[in-house]
């Protein structure tokens, strides 16, 4: 008996681990920790305005680099995290905007760069022209659409994930010092995992595949406290954010015939509402709750232009809107970009004509799945 229960579980084990035909491939994870084990200096980067999944998976990256060999990796996001994700925050992470040039030539002296939650320099903004032209061997670790593989040596690029936290913690459990034990991950790897996955699911609503919820149950079991963590990311906002929601969804929110929300944040409204970086953080995502809506997109002013963010239903790609009328990208349900003027349009008073003129001649070309 306890022979025949032997080899059920390893062939139970053998089929586990070729069912997911997706997960980082071994030879591939063994290279990258040859050149982890080999590196002197490592630089962790992640895009600007980074989100809980840039954060997150970057400070993971670090953790488990300085717990396992030997040395300090240093995390450069160009800008500043929001308040809500100050807890993973550290003396080994940085906001390249405090100080450009220390920042500039940590970059030129590293000699690994470890890029994660991007697909393409120009995403960290004014740290791009450094990441390009420094000598590094550099590595990828990204689940947005095209990325630039030409730019690196080595990419791990998977679109059907949740997020690069997600796709960093298949890579780690291929490690030989984790062997596909959860509970070998440094805690604040863990949890910090946990983070990127958590905001990037926006709390297990969209981009859930079954990886997802097999890294979310070995976190768990490996102690990660969930409570803590959603209670710390998703209630800890300014009232200040709950003003400006009711007044954007309330009296700014138009709808137009072909079921596109869009809403327009004006720098005066910010300063109106006293908002600060981060407090509009899922506004988007809002208007896709009401059932007629198919596509939203949220406009907010920032220093003469306007950040874009966009969000679709099943069938409507967001990415596709995001590359031909925003100058951005991202995924399909999820994108962003920008809008300038007077470049795309005449001044700011002409983004709602500009976005009723470019989703009617969109819409018409997609196909909603039923
Ligand atoms: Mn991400």
């Amino acid at each position: 008996m306890k022979f025949i229960y032997e080899m059920q579980l390893f062939f139970s084990k053998f089929a586990a681990q070729n069912t997911d035909m997706h997960s980082p491939d071994p030879e591939k994870t063994l290279i990258a920790h040859d050149m982890l084990q080999k590196a002197e200096r490592i630089v962790i980067v992640s895009h600007h305005h980074p989100d809980g999944d840039a954060a997150g998976s970057s400070t993971a990256l670090m953790h488990f680099i300085n717990s396992n060999f030997g040395r300090k990796a240093q995390v450069i996001l160009p800008t500043a995290l929001p308040e809500a994700l100050d807890f993973l925050l550290s003396e080994d992470v940085c906001a390249a905007e405090d100080d450009i040039a220390a920042a500039k030539a940590a970059i030129a002296s590293c000699d690994l760069l470890i890029c994660l939650d991007f697909n393409t320099f120009s995403r960290t903004d004014f740290l791009e022209e450094s990441l390009r032209t420094c000598n590094a061997r550099k590595i990828l670790i990204d689940h947005h659409l095209k990325p630039d593989t030409d730019c690196f040596d080595l990419v791990f690029s998977k679109i059907e994930t949740s997020s690069a936290s997600e796709l960093l913690y298949d890579i780690l459990m291929l490690m030989p010092e984790i062997r596909g034990d959860a509970s070998r991950l440094p805690a604040a790897c863990a949890t910090a995992l946990m983070t990127g996955m958590t905001t990037d699911t926006n709390n297990f609503a969209n981009s859930v595949f079954p990886g997802t919820l097999r890294m979310a149950s070995a976190l768990l079991e490996a102690g990660v406290d969930r409570d803590a963590l959603v209670d710390r990311i998703f209630n800890c906002y300014r009232e200040n954010r709950y003003r400006a929601m009711g007044w954007l969804t309330g009296e700014n929110m138009r709808i137009t015939a072909n079921g596109v929300a869009y809403m327009i944040l004006r720098e005066t409204d910010s300063r109106r509402f006293g908002l600060r970086e981060g407090d509009t953080e899922g506004f988007v995502n809002i208007p896709l709750g009401i059932k007629s809506v198919r596509m939203t997109i949220f406009l907010r002013e920032d220093n003469g232009f306007f950040r874009v963010s966009v969000r679709s239903k099943r069938g409507i790609s967001a990415n596709r809107l995001a590359r031909e009328s925003f100058h951005g990208g991202g995924h399909e349900q999820a994108a962003g970009g920008r809008l300038y003027w007077p470049d795309d349009i005449s001044s700011p008073d002409a983004a709602a004509d500009y976005i009723e003129q470019v989703t009617a001649r969109f819409m018409q070309n997609e196909q909603p799945s039923k």
